[in-house]
């Protein structure tokens, strides 16, 4: 499997010098400055894609390009942000990439409540607290409907909750739920925010899921004719949120997403840290069952909370509730199918990791650190290794 390294561009404080250090191979990138609704330019494509090659190093993976909200709302105006979104395809192919995540979550890409959230040792981990997450949206995002949707119980333990913050820790909580964690490349206020959610008001699951179609119907049949291989990415944490529908949390939602347009080049991206958060999910189990239809993978792992298993934090990568060293067997199970029968290489990155030594000095993105995700990808590098000289 290749190694690789999300690296979020020039501005990105962590040097392309400094990953190629990491044992990692392969770059995880995208030109983030380019606002959503714009084609890549064949030419920003290959700058990018320069700048990487001078380093040692391979662009392996665009993570993402970007799906607009007028897309994942079924506007109007889709037609055309598609035929952008296909423009942007065609150019990575011609700038010589062939793999690209994406993911179809509403408004919100990847969720938290807490960036810094200390862990014994003194590392710093993202948490994803249920109590906090119900204090902002009954009491400071106030979400028509939200009320009927918490137990008594839960909602005096929110309340609790948000008496005991100070005006800092309510805007803290604010900005870390809707500002847009990295990667996400939407940013919101409260108000805007209010707007984008109404705009959900009519779309449920179902019709998600028929944009989603309709997408994949458009988009499947461009990247198979140029050669690139789509890997959606699962959604985070995997169930619906603040009355937003999720069509990609499951299993069944995968299976779903092949068969609505199976080609070679609809396929997943396997992030244990998202998928691995429901208790229903084996991981293991999941890449035997679609092997051949993941093209990247993203390995993390969360730890359930007690009493609300709907609580969670980051924990090490080999330290969660995820089978780690059953999944990286499975994967390499995969990899040498591939090896046999000519498939691509799987890349995988090391996905989030605690703020740990240094990095609590220098100023990284939130659960991109520089070597909390070094600690991280050694020992994922480590079990497959094993497994290798082992199986
Ligand atoms: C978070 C990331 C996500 C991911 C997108 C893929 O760390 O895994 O932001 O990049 O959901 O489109």
């Amino acid at each position: 499997m290749e190694a690789t390294w999300r690296w979020f561009g020039p501005k990105d404080p962590i040097r392309l010098e400094e990953i190629r250090q990491t044992g990692a191979t392969g770059i995880v990138t995208a030109l983030h400055e380019v606002p959503n609704d714009e084609a890549w330019s064949l030419e920003a494509i290959r700058e990018r894609k320069a700048l990487i090659e001078a380093a040692g190093l391979s662009w392996s993976v665009v993570e993402s390009v970007p799906v607009p909200e007028a897309i994942k709302q079924g506007r109007p105006e889709r037609d055309a942000l598609i035929a952008t979104y296909c423009q942007t395809l065609r150019n990575l192919a011609a700038g010589g990439i062939d793999t690209v995540c994406y993911n179809f979550m509403p408004v919100l890409d990847w969720t938290r409540t807490d960036l810094s959230w200390s862990l014994p040792d003194g590392a710093l981990a993202l948490r994803f607290d249920q109590v906090a997450f119900a204090a902002f949206d009954l009491y400071l995002l106030k979400r028509p409907g939200a009320e009927a949707e918490y137990a008594d119980a839960e909602k005096a333990e929110a309340w609790a909750y948000l008496e005991a913050l100070d005006a800092t820790g309510r805007d803290t909580l604010i900005s870390t739920l809707i500002a847009g964690l990295p990667g996400a490349e939407e940013h919101y206020s409260l108000e805007q925010f209010r707007g984008v959610l109404a705009d959900y008001a009519d779309i449920d699951a179902a019709r998600l899921r028929e944009h989603l179609g309709y997408f994949l119907a458009a988009v499947i049949p461009v990247a198979e004719e140029v050669g690139i291989r789509m890997a959606i990415h699962p959604d985070d944490p995997p169930r619906p949120m603040l009355g937003l529908p999720r069509v990609v949390s499951t299993p069944d939602d995968a299976r779903w997403l092949l068969d609505a347009v199976p080609s070679p080049a609809n396929g997943l991206t396997l992030c244990t840290g998202s998928y691995g958060v429901r208790a229903d999910i084996d991981l293991a189990d999941m890449v035997r069952r679609f092997g051949p239809s993941i093209y990247f993978a993203h390995l993390r792992a969360t730890r359930r909370e007690v009493p609300d298993p709907r609580s969670f934090h980051e924990a090490a990568h080999l330290d969660g509730d995820v089978d780690m060293v059953a999944v990286i067997a499975a994967l390499v199970a995969e990899e040498r199918r591939r090896e046999r029968e000519g498939g691509p290489r799987l890349p995988l990155r090391p996905d989030h990791g605690h703020h740990i030594l240094d990095d609590q000095q220098r100023k990284t993105a939130p659960g991109y650190p520089l070597y909390g995700r070094l600690k991280g990808l050694a020992e994922l590098r480590g079990v497959e290794h094993a497994v290798r000289q082992l199986t």
